[in-house]
């Protein structure tokens, strides 16, 4: 046999064509000394050819990939290529589902897969490796990957410790820019396209944000501006505000955190009780645009003159600052916008 056949006579890189078992490699002998694409074909026996064709439910059980991700790849990357059986249903070859496995095993170490499904099968190996991970990150390609696995193979101690070491090596403040934020763009887009559970996502949420609060706690507190920081009922994402209480501290600024979902009366009396000077509020993309001009307008409403207010987050990428309320979409803004309030007083 060659090295490319089984010892039962089935070929490593058969596939499925028109629901007959061909080889498409010209190069395969099917055995050692018969030559030809036919030998291969006519060397698999019916045991064979049961092992090597998986019906779409085996898939999605062994390899963990739902049938509709196996059907929108089908369509969006080309990928699987599987044939059909007599009444029309999938029909996976061997080799098609290991591929499948080993794409599934570097998704969720956090690759994704519009990027994995355009690469070789040997190049997909040498991302699986051992130590190819920390190259990746090493490379920044792909780099969050190992953090966003630790969530997937739910080994928090191991996620918890990877982030510390990432905070030991780049400091607060690039950590926030370098880690967190890429990194939960990351967990939203695996959460979207269904690779991440609800549970894994809060542990994500959880974990980070204790480490946010613990390093804001080890900042000296600043003096002004001081900043109130919440968000507006029904915004219950509160890492933006975390981020941004990081960075407002390490600016000097100081923070009055009050959590997220806070009404807006009770925005102002936060206000008039710790004599703030800006109140910060952030939306993430989940808030519904059209509210949020009108409730950054009534809140205007309720608020003295002198106190400003700054609108931070995803949800408010497509609304432009007026000379009511000062919008932030990055983290860098905030910087800025303090620099231009102690021009200013
Ligand atoms: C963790 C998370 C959750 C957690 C939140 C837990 C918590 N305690 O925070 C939970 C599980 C509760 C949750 C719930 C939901 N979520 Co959610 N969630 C996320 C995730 C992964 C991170 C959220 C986050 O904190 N982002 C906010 C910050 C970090 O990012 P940002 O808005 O871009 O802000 C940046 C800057 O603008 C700045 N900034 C932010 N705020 C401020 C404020 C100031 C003053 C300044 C200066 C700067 C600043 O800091 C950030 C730096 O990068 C995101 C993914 C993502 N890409 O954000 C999804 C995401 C936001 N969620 C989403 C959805 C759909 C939901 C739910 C509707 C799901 C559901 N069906 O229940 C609910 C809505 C809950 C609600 N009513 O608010 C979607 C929104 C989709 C969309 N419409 O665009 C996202 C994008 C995930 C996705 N890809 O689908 N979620």
């Amino acid at each position: 046999m060659s090295a490319r056949c089984r010892p039962d006579g089935s070929c490593w890189s058969h596939e499925i064509h028109g629901g007959a078992l061909v080889c498409p490699r010209q190069d395969c002998n099917g055995t050692q000394d018969t030559g030809g694409f036919a030998a291969c074909q006519n060397s698999l026996t019916r045991t064979a050819l049961s092992r090597s064709i998986v019906p779409i439910a085996a898939v999605e059980r062994d390899v963990g990939l739902s049938k509709d991700v196996l059907r929108v790849w089908e369509r969006r990357y080309g990928f699987p290529v599987p044939a059909r059986g007599p009444n029309g249903q999938r029909l996976y070859p061997a080799k098609q589902v290991e591929r499948l496995q080993l794409v599934k095993r570097l998704m969720d170490q956090g690759h994704r897969p519009g990027r994995l499904l355009t690469k070789s099968d040997k190049e997909l190996r040498a991302l699986a490796a051992p130590g190819a991970q920390a190259h990746a990150a090493e490379q920044g390609d792909d780099s969050l990957g190992e953090l966003l696995g630790c969530i997937t193979q739910h080994d928090k101690d191991a996620f918890v410790h990877g982030m510390q070491q990432r905070l030991a090596r780049e400091g607060l403040q690039r950590f926030l820019h370098d880690t967190i934020a890429p990194l939960t763009k990351l967990v939203g887009v695996a959460w979207q396209e269904g690779r991440l559970r609800v549970f894994e996502e809060h542990l994500f949420a959880e974990m980070t944000e204790r480490m946010l609060r613990h390093a804001s706690a080890s900042i000296p507190r600043g003096h002004r501006p001081r900043v109130l920081l919440t968000s507006v009922p029904n915004e219950r994402h509160a890492m933006g505000l975390l981020m941004a209480e990081v960075i407002f501290t390490l600016e000097g600024a100081q923070c009055i955190p009050l959590g997220t979902e806070l009404p807006l009366p009770d925005i102002a009396r936060a206000v008039a009780a710790h004599g703030a000077d800006i109140v910060g509020l952030s939306f993430s993309s989940a808030f519904p645009r059209r509210q949020i001009s009108g409730l950054l307008g009534e809140l205007r409403g309720i608020l003295p003159r002198a106190v400003e207010i700054w609108a931070g987050g995803n949800g408010v990428r497509r609304i432009a600052s007026t000379g009511d309320v000062h919008v932030m979409t990055a983290l860098e803004d905030a910087a800025t916008g303090l620099a231009r309030w102690r021009n200013a007083h």
